[in-house]
């Protein structure tokens, strides 16, 4: 067996959706804050990024979280995080596998029946509450960065599509969310990939004809996510079908896209402050959140969004790099 790398990783899943925990073998990136780290790793790092989330050592619908030593006093660990669609700014699946793996390992200080960890993301600082019993986190609820709507009813050309109409929301990503049934398809995953197919297209319309940028920070911008409500989805319990550029569906209710849906039902007066509202994934597994605040981000409206789901530990591994290995920085089918 030869290696010139060894990565070090704790394979966890969220709700149905993989996080792979990188505890070991990657130093800390370059840069002040994580927000940097980032713009280091778009630049820099995309074959480190390939060889973790892409086949053979991954899938087409991979993501993970590399822990690196936090840029800030009031943080225990940072956070990049990693997906087949890029270095995202903030992950909330990802993030809930992140404080599972960092509780049951015994990576920080574990009190029961509460451990709070405190992550230095891209996006901010997030702070994770584990509900501990037994050694076992049970629960994990964060607290998310400020989110806001940047337009409600808007509305793009669809090559094939037509006119579609969207609200654009940041949850720490943008999404554009709309009904399923606005683009006739029905909430079935036997017709994933028309829905995929729709949504790839939205987004790239979106993206050429009124492409978001985050109002306070230009290297957070772009839509990769399309929100697709299924039919009767209100401010109590929506299902959604998450459309994720390249091409694949969160299995998650996913986290940052349920903080953008709550802070456009905030936005349209359907969801008050501190009321439960359930979102739950194409594949049938749900977060529960709420707002806990108001704030402001650049000039915008924005909420506090609160999420709890649960993730479970699935494996460990070394992950190697034969010096032979015809792929060392992964491939995409
Ligand atoms: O849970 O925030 C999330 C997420 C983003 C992309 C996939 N999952």
């Amino acid at each position: 067996m030869r290696s010139v790398r060894t990565i070090s990783a704790v394979d966890s899943h969220t709700e149905g959706m993989p996080t792979r925990v990188v505890t070991g073998g990657v130093g800390p990136v370059p840069g002040a804050t994580m927000a940097e780290r980032r713009r280091h790793a778009v630049e820099h790092l995309d074959p480190l990024r390939r060889y973790l989330v892409d086949e053979p050592r991954g899938h087409s619908a991979m993501s993970g979280a590399i822990l690196q030593p936090p840029t800030r006093p009031d943080a225990d660990w940072g956070v990049l995080y990693v997906e087949v669609s890029g270095f995202l700014p903030m992950c909330g699946h990802g993030t809930i596998g992140v404080a599972t793996v960092l509780v049951e390992t015994g990576m920080v200080t574990v009190t029961e029946p509460e451990t709070v960890v405190r992550l230095d993301t891209p996006a901010g600082l997030i702070e994770a509450r584990v509900t501990v019993r037994d050694g076992v986190a049970e629960q994990v609820t964060l607290r998310n960065v400020k989110s806001f709507v940047t337009e409600l009813n808007a509305a793009v050309e669809v090559p094939g599509l037509g006119v579609v109409r969207y609200d654009m929301a940041y949850g720490g990503n943008f999404y554009a969310i709309t009904e399923l049934d606005r683009l006739g398809l029905p909430f079935d995953r036997a017709r994933k990939d028309d829905i995929l197919a729709a949504g790839l297209s939205v987004m790239r319309a979106v993206n050429e004809q009124r492409r978001p940028v985050h109002p306070e920070d230009p290297l957070i911008g772009g839509c990769k996510h399309v929100q697709f409500l299924a039919p009767g989805s209100d401010a109590k319990h929506s299902r959604n079908a998450m459309a994720i550029h390249p091409g694949w569906f969160d299995r998650s209710p996913c986290g940052t896209g349920t903080s953008a849906r709550m802070a456009q039902l905030y936005a349209r007066g359907e969801l008050p402050l501190d009321t439960e509202f359930v979102n739950e994934s194409f594949i049938g597994t749900r977060f529960t959140g709420r707002l806990v605040g108001t704030a402001e981000v650049g000039g915008l409206p924005a909420v506090v969004p609160e999420f709890s789901g649960r993730a479970w530990i699935t494996g460990t591994a070394n992950y190697l790099l034969d010096p032979d290995d015809p792929f060392p920085h992964g491939f995409v089918l």
